[in-house]
């Protein structure tokens, strides 16, 4: 009878036990990986494997076997037995000179393009409909994996500040903010909705965990195709109870941020010089009223306010770059927004009842985070909730959390795809998605 005991089996090298090899161990490792790239250079031939985490060159004298010549292909999966060696020259600083080579998978079609340089020359429109390939091009892997290192970041962060992590249900009874935005469908007889935000539960899990967080997906039912809406995207959400104001949920973000984006250069260099992505250095983030930002803008750049309630992107541009030019930040707090463009859930500002206690967060021209302090009190809400227009009755769950106590709270949620895409800077969301859902994108 087989028993699994949990110790590994695959006794092939990966490029970390690779590069701590001592000299008595170098000889006749075995390794595995895809041929990323193949140089003949007339009497051996260079062949750079594509490995968990990076490339590693193999050098094969062409001295073996036809079957094995016969596996020189590129996506070609194969197994090397050889020995390892110093190469200043190649990547990662070691190459291993081939003494035996195994077929292990064949590609059986030629890729429809070269996948192997350094920048793909492909329109992003092409590309999105090839992607499981395209993603084996060394630059688009180092994009995602640079997605895992932010996650990992955020959440170790959150981690060590007490945070609960939480799975909230993605089918809902109710949209949670409000807009056209919602995608309708029909769940055994009754309506129901894929979830925009996981708001209602982050909050109502405050009076259990105080600080919560989850990463995940959400949907919005955009209809129009911009550069920085998707229908589906990943909401990093927080959540924390026992604040004195929402400059508590600005102070955790900007924590949040600037250790992640340390940990992502202690841990993703290789990833990061290969996108040649330019990771900024937080000291403090400044902040700015919202109607504050608006003149601001409007006097330096010459223009005139259209919408008095919200911001338009090109506004978020402009004050992104006067942030830059004159606070030397690429991050800028916007706080206090108006009441009628912020969900019924948003407190109020006691100070000037046209405006909320919330912010958005601007990060290299664009909005990436939206977040503020909670109306906690029972019959603010349900009053708040009658001045929009909507229903207390269609929320008595929700309501639950008012009604039976609960702290001062506030939290935010940041689109990560946005995150990434400021981060390395791509001009289109869909670069900083694996597989992108828009309006007309199902597949893959
Ligand atoms: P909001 O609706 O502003 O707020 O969304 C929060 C953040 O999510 C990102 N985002 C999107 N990213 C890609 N495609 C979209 N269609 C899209 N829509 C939004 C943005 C935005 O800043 N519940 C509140 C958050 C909170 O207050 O906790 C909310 O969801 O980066």
């Amino acid at each position: 009878m087989i028993k699994a005991t949990g110790e590994r089996t695959i006794k092939d090298l990966c490029i970390s036990e690779l590069l701590k090899l001592n000299d008595d161990e170098k000889k006749n490792i075995t390794t595995h990986g895809t041929i990323y790239n193949i140089r003949d250079m007339g009497d051996f031939v260079f062949i750079i494997l594509r490995k968990v985490n990076g490339l590693i060159q193999c050098v094969y004298d062409k001295t073996g076997s036809e079957e094995e010549k016969l596996a020189l292909k590129e996506e070609n999966a194969v197994r090397i037995t050889g020995d390892v060696y110093d190469e200043p020259r190649a990547v990662n600083g070691i190459e291993i000179r081939v003494k035996e080579l195994t077929l292990i998978s064949c590609a059986k079609n030629d890729l429809p393009f070269s996948i192997n340089k350094k920048r793909l020359n492909i329109a992003l429109e092409n590309e999105m409909a090839i992607r499981p390939v395209v993603l084996r091009n060394e630059h688009r892997r180092s994009i995602f994996k640079l997605q895992e290192g932010i996650v990992r970041g955020f959440r170790k962060y959150l981690e060590m500040n007490d945070f609960t992590e939480i799975f909230t249900p993605k089918i809902v009874s109710a949209g949670a903010e409000g807009g056209a935005n919602i995608f309708k469908l029909e769940y055994f007889g009754k309506k129901a909705f894929l979830a925009q935000s996981p708001q209602f539960y982050k909050q109502m899990l405050i009076p259990i965990y105080e600080r919560v967080f989850e990463i995940g997906p959400v949907f919005r039912a955009e209809k129009h195709d911009t550069a920085r809406h998707l229908n589906e995207y990943i909401s990093v959400d927080f959540e924390m109870g026992f604040i004195n104001d929402f400059y508590d949920i600005i102070n955790m973000e900007t924590g949040m941020l600037k250790y992640t984006l340390n940990y992502l250069k202690d841990n993703y260099e290789p990833f990061i010089e290969k996108i040649n992505a330019q990771i900024p250095e937080i000291t403090e983030i400044p902040c700015v009223k919202f109607r504050d930002a608006k003149e601001m803008i409007s006097k330096k750049y010459n223009r005139k306010i259209k919408d008095p309630y919200d911001l338009e992107p090109e506004e978020e541009r402009l004050i992104s770059e006067l942030f830059k030019e004159e606070y030397g930040s690429e991050f800028v707090f916007v706080t206090h927004y108006p009441v009628k463009k912020r969900p019924f859930y948003a407190m109020d500002d006691p100070e000037n009842e046209k405006f909320t206690l919330s912010f958005d967060l601007l990060f290299r021209g664009m909005e990436i985070t939206t977040g503020g302090q909670r109306i906690h009190d029972y019959d603010t809400q349900v009053e708040k909730m009658k001045a929009k227009g909507l229903n207390p009755d269609d929320f008595t769950s929700y309501l639950m959390l008012h009604k039976h106590g609960c702290p001062p709270h506030g939290g935010l949620g940041m689109g990560l795809e946005r995150f990434l895409m400021k981060l390395i800077d791509e001009k289109n969301i869909r670069s900083a998605s694996m597989f992108p859902r828009d309006t007309l994108r199902l597949v893959p």
